[in-house]
């Protein structure tokens, strides 16, 4: 395993090479339209930890994956996440005025166009994933299952569902069984698609994307989870306040449900559980077993 230090410097090189790739991927602004381009790329743009798409590349590194067809794909989920993000910030949604320190996208275009940039964004990265059947016309078949494994994570049947369940179900009560959804759907869900696309792209058997989808949802949850911890952690040392609840928007988390010391026990159970079974499979990726890791275990 590497030094944290040597991690870090891994880290930067491939979220640098990641933001490259998106540049590349960018559509070009013209046309009286082109104030939407523009929105578009400052949201793209804004920074964050290119989780995704590093790791749908460094799965399909697990298969030893060398198909022209990923970058395409890394480039959309990138956007299809990043569009999830400027529609939660909205009014409508969370309401929130900045993002990765940043001002949020409808505060700067105005809320008219926080709203199309999300739609272009999310129209933009299917388009932008259909590019891989020119890049790599031999690899059709693999690619037409990874369209539909980000189509249908990213949908009702996945991270949209999942938003929908958590506006639907703020302001009361739930049960860990509703919350437990909510997570699976609205941060595993993408996640899943990530890992299960490189692994698709990278070659793997049925079996094993079914094994990386489990891997992921593992992942995912405790993701989401440690998030909800950090909410807390931070919000209490700014505020000074005891640490009981994510008063913003009245949620339940786990942390409300189940207290901070369960809610970080269930984080190790579920990362122990992701990198078991990653260490089932036949590849070998030391640097994705400390991705994992490192974020499972984050601290910002
Ligand atoms: C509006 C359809 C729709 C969905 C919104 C993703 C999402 C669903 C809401 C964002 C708020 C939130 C807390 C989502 C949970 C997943 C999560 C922790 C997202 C943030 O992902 P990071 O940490 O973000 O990878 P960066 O900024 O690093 O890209």
């Amino acid at each position: 395993m590497n030094s944290k230090n040597e991690f870090n410097i891994q880290s930067t090189r491939k979220v640098e090479e990641i933001e490259a790739m998106l540049q590349n991927y960018l559509p070009k602004q013209k046309g009286y339209q082109s104030i939407i381009m523009e929105a578009m790329s400052y949201s793209l743009l804004a920074g964050g930890k290119r989780l995704r798409p590093m790791l749908m590349k460094e799965t399909y590194d697990l298969f030893d994956g060398t198909s022209k067809a990923l970058e395409p794909f890394m480039a959309a989920i990138e956007m299809i996440h990043t569009y999830s993000l400027v529609h939660d910030d909205l009014p409508a949604m969370d309401n929130d005025e900045y993002r990765r320190g940043r001002r949020t996208t409808h505060v700067v275009y105005g809320e008219d166009m926080g709203i199309l940039a999300g739609d272009a964004l999310l129209n933009y990265a299917f388009e932008t994933a259909f590019k891989a059947f020119v890049t790599e016309p031999e690899d059709s078949l693999l690619i037409g299952r990874a369209l539909g494994v980000l189509g249908e994570k990213a949908g009702i049947y996945g991270m949209i569902g999942g938003q929908v369940i958590d506006v639907k179900e703020t302001g009361h009560a739930i049960s860990k069984e509703v919350l437990d959804t909510i997570y699976e759907l609205k941060t595993a869900a993408l996640i899943e698609s990530a890992m299960m696309i490189g692994a698709i792209l990278g070659g793997a058997s049925e079996e094993e994307v079914k094994a990386v989808e489990q891997i992921a949802r593992n992942v995912g949850i405790a993701f989401q989870i440690q998030d909800d911890i950090l909410d807390v952690v931070s919000s209490s040392e700014v505020l000074g306040k005891p640490v009981h609840s994510d008063e913003k928007n009245d949620k339940t988390t786990y942390v409300t449900l189940l207290g901070i010391e369960e809610a970080a026990k269930t984080v190790e159970e579920l990362s122990q559980k992701a990198v078991g079974l990653l260490h089932q499979l036949p590849g070998e990726n030391a640097y994705l077993d400390q991705l994992l890791m490192q974020l499972i275990h984050r601290d910002k």
